[in-house]
């Protein structure tokens, strides 16, 4: 069963040029799981929080395409938070982990490279379901 601990920064390559600077990520290459999906975030008004859920199989890649954003980290026992502000960091959020994400600052742009496509089904939106969950899952390990 996966843990925060799972749940890593994984520095993205960097191509440098004269004219700026180029970041490749590829399936089976720098990341671990197949691409089914992008998708991102822009315009969150200050202050605002996302998240507040977990994903059964899903797996991401989350990127700081521009400005800054902090993901809160939860597998039921322990927190992290990580703090996002550079194009040449992924966070690869594995299944099973709650996210809260919060301090999205002015012009703050989230990319997320998904596994799966987008599926209703495949989120757990209520706190005490995921406790439940990870608790279940836990005594079959
Ligand atoms: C995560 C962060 C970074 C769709 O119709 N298709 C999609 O692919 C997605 C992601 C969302 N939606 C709809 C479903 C909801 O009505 O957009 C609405 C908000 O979606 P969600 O609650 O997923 O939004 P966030 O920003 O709280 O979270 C999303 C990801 O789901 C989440 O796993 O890590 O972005």
């Amino acid at each position: 069963m996966f843990s925060v601990d799972d749940c890593k920064i994984i520095e993205v390559p960097v191509v440098h040029t004269e004219a700026g600077n180029i970041s490749v990520l590829e399936n089976q290459e720098n990341i671990p799981f197949d691409v089914k999906r992008i998708y991102y975030l822009y315009d969150v008004p200050m202050g605002s929080e996302r998240g507040g859920h977990a994903h059964y199989e899903l797996q991401q890649y989350v990127i700081a395409a521009s400005g800054s954003f902090t993901f809160v980290l939860d597998d039921g026992c322990r927190k992290k938070e990580i703090f996002l502000n550079h194009p040449n960091k992924a966070l690869h959020i594995v299944p099973g982990i709650w996210r809260e994400m919060k301090d999205f600052s002015s012009g703050s742009v989230c990319v997320v490279l998904a596994s799966l496509k987008y599926s209703e089904s495949d989120y757990i939106r209520d706190y005490k379901s995921f406790i439940k969950y990870k608790n279940e899952k836990s005594r079959k390990y």
